[in-house]
C-alpha cells in the first residue's frame, strides 16, 4: 500500500449524537450511521472520523471518557461497532476514531482509584497538588470557565482540569499511564480501525512546576497556555507513541493542536520525525475574534485570512502536511460565518468549498457542510446544550453583560451551531429522529436537507462530490505549490497552484458584490474546469462566484 494514501484522502467527520437516530430515542447512534454509509460513499469520501463513541457520562458529549474499551450505550453495543467497522470496510472506506487522552472522565476507574488516597496506585495517573495559601495551586483558568483546579475534600489536594471539572487531566510524566494509553490504542487498532484523531494532543506535556500564567488586566485567570501548549516533552511523548504503537499499523493520524504555529507543525508532521501525519491548526478560526477570546466578535478581514492560509500553505510545502477545514463540532457553520446563509447560501457554500479544496492538505468535511447547513438562533438558553456555552452565559451574566449581548456571541460562535441534528428530509425533525431530538433541529430543515440536495443536480452536495473526485484525478491538487495573487484585494481570494508544467488558477469572490479581476491575473491559455455559476464572464466575478481554471 502507498504509505502516503492519506494525502489523497478526503475525510468526513461524524458527530454521532447528531447524525442519525435509528431507534427513536432522540439521539444519533451507530445503527443510524450504518444506515447512511451509502450516502457517504455516494459523496465520495474515503475516510470517516467519528467523534467519541466510548462510554461516557456526557458532561462534554463524549470528550469525557468513562471507559475506553466500551461503546456508549446510547449509541449501541460493541457488536454494533464491529458491524459498522466491517460495513465501512466493505465499502472501501476507512474509519478513524477520536483519541481523548489529555484527560478522562472523573468517573473513569483510574480517577475513581486516584481519588481514594494519596497512596493509591493510580494517584499519579492524574495531576494532584497542594493548595497555595488556601487557594488553587496556580492561577490557570479552565477552557470552560472557572479555575483549572478542583479541590478534593477527602485527600485535601487539588486536581488539574484544563476543561470541565469532570475532565481531570492525565499525568503524562508517569510512564505507567503512558503504557496504559498505548495498550488501549492497540486494542482499537487490532480491531482494524484505520487511525486516530487526537484530541488536544499538544497539551499533554505540562511544564514541571506548573508556574502561574500571565494575568492580563480585567481577566480572572492567568494564561497557562505557555506552560502546557507544545510543552517540554511533547515531541518525546509523540515519538514514543509512534514507536510503540502508530508505526506498527498502516494508519492515518491527525493531532488537534490549538496554539501550534507553523514551526511547531513542521516538527509534528515532518515524516522523518515519526510523530503524526498532520495536525488541525486553529489560527484561521481565530481571525474573527477580538482580544479576550472567541466570544468577543470581530468581522473577518479577508486579507488576514489570505495571509494566514498562505503562510500555512507555503511553510509546510515539502516539509510537513496539514489538514484543511472550515468546520467541525466546535466551530460555527462556515456558510453563516464567512459566507452568506441567506440570498447566496448555495453560491457561497460552493465558493468556500472551492477555496479550501484546491489547497494542499487533507480536506475534512463536517456533517451537514455538504448540504450547506447554517447556524441557529434559539431564543432561550434552555435550548442550548453545550457546557462551554452554558458556563460562558452565566459567567458573562455575572460580569454584567446583557442577555442580548451574550446571545449574539452564542449565535455567532456557539458550538451548538454545529451540533443541531443532521437534516435528512423535510419530515418532522428533519428525518433525524421519530422521537424528541436531544437538541432542537435547525428550523430551516424543510429547505435544507439531503433529500432536496440529492434531487437537485446543482446542489452543494454534488459540487462537493465533484471537488472530491477532482482531487482523486488531479495530482496537482495534492502535490502542487501555492502562490497567493492579489494579496491586498479585500474581496477576492485568488491563488495559483503549480506542478510540473501544469497550473491551476483558483478565483473566489468572498463578497456579495460583483468584482472585476485586475489585469495582473494572467488568464491566457487557461480553461475553466469548475465554477459555481452556470456560465462565466471571465474578468468579472459575480457575488460569491468561484472559478477554477487550468493550463
Ligand atoms: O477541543 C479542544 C479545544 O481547544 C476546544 O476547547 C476549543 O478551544 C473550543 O471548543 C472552542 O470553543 C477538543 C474537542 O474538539 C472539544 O469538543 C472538547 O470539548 C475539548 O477538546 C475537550 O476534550
Ligand atoms: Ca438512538
Amino acid at each position: 500500500m502507498n504509505k502516503k494514501w492519506w494525502k489523497k484522502s478526503v475525510v468526513y467527520q461524524i458527530y454521532p449524537r447528531s447524525f442519525n437516530d435509528s431507534n427513536g430515542d432522540g439521539m444519533g447512534d451507530i445503527q443510524g450511521i450504518i444506515a447512511k454509509l451509502d450516502y457517504l460513499k455516494l459523496l465520495g469520501v474515503d475516510v470517516i472520523w467519528l467523534s467519541p463513541v466510548y462510554d461516557s457520562p456526557n458532561d462534554d458529549n463524549g470528550y469525557d471518557i468513562r471507559n475506553y474499551r466500551e461503546i456508549m450505550h446510547e449509541f449501541g453495543s460493541m457488536a454494533d461497532f464491529d458491524q459498522m467497522l466491517a460495513e465501512v470496510h466493505n465499502r472501501d472506506m476507512k474509519l478513524v476514531m477520536d483519541l481523548v487522552v489529555n484527560h478522562t472522565s472523573d468517573e473513569q476507574e483510574w480517577f475513581v482509584q486516584s481519588k481514594k488516597s494519596k497512596e493509591n496506585a493510580y494517584r499519579d495517573y492524574y495531576i494532584w497538588r497542594d493548595g497555595k495559601d488556601g487557594k488553587e495551586p496556580n492561577n490557570w483558568g479552565s477552557v470552560f470557565g472557572g479555575p483549572a483546579w478542583e479541590y478534593d475534600e477527602n485527600t485535601k489536594e487539588y486536581y488539574l482540569h484544563l476543561f470541565s471539572k469532570k475532565q481531570p487531566d492525565l499525568n503524562w510524566e508517569n510512564p505507567k499511564l503512558r503504557l496504559e494509553v498505548y495498550q488501549m490504542m492497540k486494542f482499537w487498532l487490532d480491531k482494524g480501525i484505520d487511525g486516530f484523531r487526537m484530541d488536544v494532543i499538544n497539551m499533554i506535556s505540562k511544564q514541571p512546576g506548573l508556574p502561574d500564567g500571565k494575568l492580563q488586566e480585567g481577566q480572572l485567570y492567568g494564561d497557562g497556555g505557555p506552560y502546557f501548549i507544545n510543552g517540554p516533552r511533547i515531541h518525546e511523548f509523540l515519538q514514543e507513541m509512534n514507536k510503540e504503537v502508530l508505526s506498527k499499523y498502516p494508519i492515518i493520524t491527525v493531532g488537534e493542536m490549538p496554539g501550534a504555529e507553523t514551526e511547531d507543525a513542521i516538527l509534528y508532521t515532518d515524516p522523518d520525525r515519526n510523530e503524526v501525519n498532520m495536525i488541525f491548526t486553529f489560527e484561521h478560526m481565530d481571525l474573527d475574534s477580538a482580544p479576550g477570546g472567541k466570544w468577543n466578535l470581530k468581522p473577518l478581514s479577508l486579507v488576514d485570512l489570505k495571509e494566514n492560509l498562505t503562510k500555512w500553505q507555503t511553510a509546510l510545502h515539502d516539509k510537513g502536511w496539514n489538514s484543511l477545514y472550515w468546520n467541525n463540532h466546535d466551530q460555527p457553520r462556515i456558510v453563516s460565518r464567512f459566507g452568506d446563509d441567506q440570498k447566496y447560501r448555495v453560491e457561497s457554500a460552493k465558493m468556500l468549498a472551492t477555496c479550501l479544496h484546491f489547497m494542499q492538505g487533507t480536506p475534512y468535511i463536517y456533517q451537514g457542510e455538504e448540504i450547506g447547513m447554517t447556524n441557529v438562533k434559539f431564543d432561550s438558553l434552555d435550548d442550548y446544550r453545550d457546557i462551554e456555552t452554558i458556563n460562558m452565559y452565566h459567567e458573562r451574566k455575572d460580569l454584567g453583560y446583557t442577555h442580548e449581548e451574550i446571545m449574539n456571541s452564542i449565535y455567532a460562535k456557539g458550538r451548538d451551531n454545529a451540533r443541531t441534528p443532521m437534516q435528512w428530509d423535510a419530515s418532522q425533525h428533519g428525518g433525524f429522529t421519530t422521537g424528541t431530538p436531544w437538541i432542537t433541529v435547525n428550523p430551516r430543515y424543510k429547505e435544507i436537507n439531503t433529500k432536496n440536495a440529492l434531487e437537485d443536480p446543482q446542489s452543494i452536495f454534488y459540487y462537493y462530490q465533484k471537488l472530491i473526485s477532482l482531487r482523486k484525478q488531479m495530482e496537482i491538487i495534492v502535490e502542487g505549490d501555492f502562490h497567493l495573487l492579489l494579496k491586498d484585494d479585500p474581496a477576492l481570494f485568488a491563488y495559483e497552484r503549480c506542478w510540473k508544467d501544469e497550473s491551476l488558477l483558483v478565483l473566489c469572490n468572498f463578497s456579495g458584490d460583483e468584482v472585476t479581476i485586475k489585469d495582473e491575473v494572467e488568464m491566457d491559455g487557461y480553461q475553466v474546469i469548475l465554477s459555481n455559476y452556470e456560465d462565466n464572464k471571465l474578468g468579472i466575478l459575480r457575488p460569491y462566484e468561484a472559478v477554477v481554471l487550468k493550463k
